[in-house]
């Protein structure tokens, strides 16, 4: 019999993760499917992979990064450490606990350098199209290799969609965008926050983009922060140039009217307003269509896709644990590819589990309550594996900590250090306040 032909969709951590999981099968002496991965950009690393460029990259293919410059880790690095290659290991000592872009980036590389699995990656390659044989119970892709500029067609037994969902803005319009005599751009393009020093800047949404683009904002010298909700404010306490505002009702000339009768005269809007699932690469049978949410419609314990249970998903939900959670999903899948584990052959049973999943994630919007239920997901697929079981309810407890240094001070909630749940080594005090270290190279980071 001829080997299983497996094609992962992207190479950001999620799908990085799917490469190490079988490369950890293949170290263990276990015979691998071949594995190809197909990924757009140049390099590795997804959002973490920071490019200056906005619209269109070097190829015309949308840019995927959503990161911006002097990004540092929104959430404590104790809650996403990877249970098989600790921040000790990469970098040969404990470091601090809410590391910038550049830092995580190597972090998140040292482990696949380590595997040795670049060859696996097919770079500059955009998926165009992705069909499934009846016939042949098989998958059709269609590839883009911009560096032959040439489109070719392979077939695989399973397909591994791994291109992330933060990417694909969610633009909405308000009356006066079009005549607004400013720049209005949504935080996917947000770049450097420098460009607004000494500007009054309106921030759209309640989340984490507005939380963090703010704060940017704030740090480097904007003249004032103006944020404006839909449904709930974020209600930390802001800085005093920092005013929350409740929903916008539009904008004329440069100036913004709120719901609550009050105005704003602004120089930029950045609308904060999050992302939407997009997948342009797969036709309607195959393609996911799920909001932002823990549990994610249509997926069979959250990556087999309910309605064609030879294609997966990873990185799909709305993220508390991030890396370690992709992680515990490729290694899930990997072992539902090599036959390790039954996905059940009904399609009622694979949606009966989506079903119980989105009513348990709906008994509660307490938010202590969201983060304990992604654990127990973490914690159940880790269970079905050999992913190295880790203290997931001491990472919890790093993520309410966390919680609580927010509600403390929203500006210095980053100085704050945690324990490690892999080695157990407290973290070290960052050298610099979060607000006065402007410097986000690893090379400052890394001076403790
Ligand atoms: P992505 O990182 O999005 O990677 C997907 C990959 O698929 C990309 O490399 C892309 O080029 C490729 N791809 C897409 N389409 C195609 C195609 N058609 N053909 C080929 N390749 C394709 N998480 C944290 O843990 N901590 C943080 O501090 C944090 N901050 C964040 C800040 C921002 C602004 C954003 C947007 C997200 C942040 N995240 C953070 C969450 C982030 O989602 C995860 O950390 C992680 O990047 C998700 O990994 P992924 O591999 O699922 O997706
Ligand atoms: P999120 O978390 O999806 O949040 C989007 C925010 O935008 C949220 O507050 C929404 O309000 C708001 N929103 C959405 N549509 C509108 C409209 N039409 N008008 C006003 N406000 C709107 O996205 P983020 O970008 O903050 O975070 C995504 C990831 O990036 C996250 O995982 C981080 O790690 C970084 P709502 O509360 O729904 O009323």
């Amino acid at each position: 019999m001829s080997k299983l032909r497996v094609a992962i969709i992207g190479a950001g951590p999620s799908g990085l993760a799917q490469l190490r999981a079988f490369q950890s099968a293949a170290q263990n002496g276990e015979e691998i499917p071949e594995i190809v991965c197909f990924e757009k950009q140049d390099d590795w690393g997804g959002l973490w992979n920071y490019t200056w460029r906005t619209g269109l990259d070097e190829n015309g293919e949308p840019v995927h990064c959503s990161m911006y410059r002097y990004l540092w880790s929104n959430g404590p690095k104790e809650g996403l450490e990877f249970a098989d290659y600790s921040f000790e290991e990469h970098f040969g000592k404990q470091i601090a606990s809410y590391p910038p872009r550049a830092v995580l980036m190597d972090y998140i590389e040292g482990r696949v350098k380590k595997a040795n699995v670049r060859d696996w990656i097919r770079f500059n390659s955009a998926i165009r199209w992705v069909e499934y044989n009846e016939d042949a119970s098989n998958f059709t892709i269609t590839v883009h290799d911009h560096a032959t500029d040439s489109t070719y067609k392979e077939d695989f037994d399973h397909v591994i969609c791994a291109s992330g969902h933060f990417s694909t803005p969610n633009v909405p319009f308000y009356e006066g965008f079009d005549t607004f005599n400013g720049r209005v751009l949504h935080a996917h393009d947000f770049r450097d926050a420098r460009e607004f020093a000494g500007k009054d800047i309106l921030v759209m949404g309640s989340s984490y983009s507005a939380e963090d683009i703010g704060s940017q904002c704030w740090k480097y010298g904007a003249k004032s922060i103006t944020s404006c909700y839909r449904s709930a404010p974020m209600g930390f306490k802001w800085p005093d140039n920092w005013e929350e505002k409740p929903a916008l009702e539009k904008v004329d000339g440069n100036t913004a009217f709120f719901s609550d009768g009050t105005q704003k005269e602004i120089d930029s809007i950045i609308l904060c307003t999050g992302y939407k699932h997009y997948f342009n690469f797969l036709p309607d049978d195959l393609r996911l269509k799920t909001a932002n949410r823990l549990a994610s419609a249509d997926l069979y314990k959250g990556v087999v896709y309910a309605h064609n249970p030879k294609m997966f998903y990873l990185g799909m939900q709305d993220q508390w644990f991030t890396f370690n959670m992709f992680d515990a999903q490729a290694w899930w899948v990997r072992d539902a590819i090599m036959g390790k584990l039954d996905i059940p052959a009904s399609k009622d049973a694979l949606l009966a589990d989506v079903k119980e999943r989105e009513e348990r994630e709906e008994a509660s919007d307490d938010v202590k309550y969201a983060i304990k239920y992604q654990a127990e997901y973490v914690k159940e697929l880790v269970a079905e594996t050999d992913y190295p079981s880790f203290d997931i309810d001491g990472a919890c407890q790093a993520f309410f900590e966390w919680k609580g240094h927010k509600a403390e001070d929203i500006m210095a909630f980053r100085n704050n250090s945690y324990t490690s749940v892999i080695t157990g080594t407290l973290a070290p005090v960052h050298h610099t306040p979060w607000k006065d270290a402007l410097d986000d190279s690893l090379e400052s980071y890394l001076q403790n």
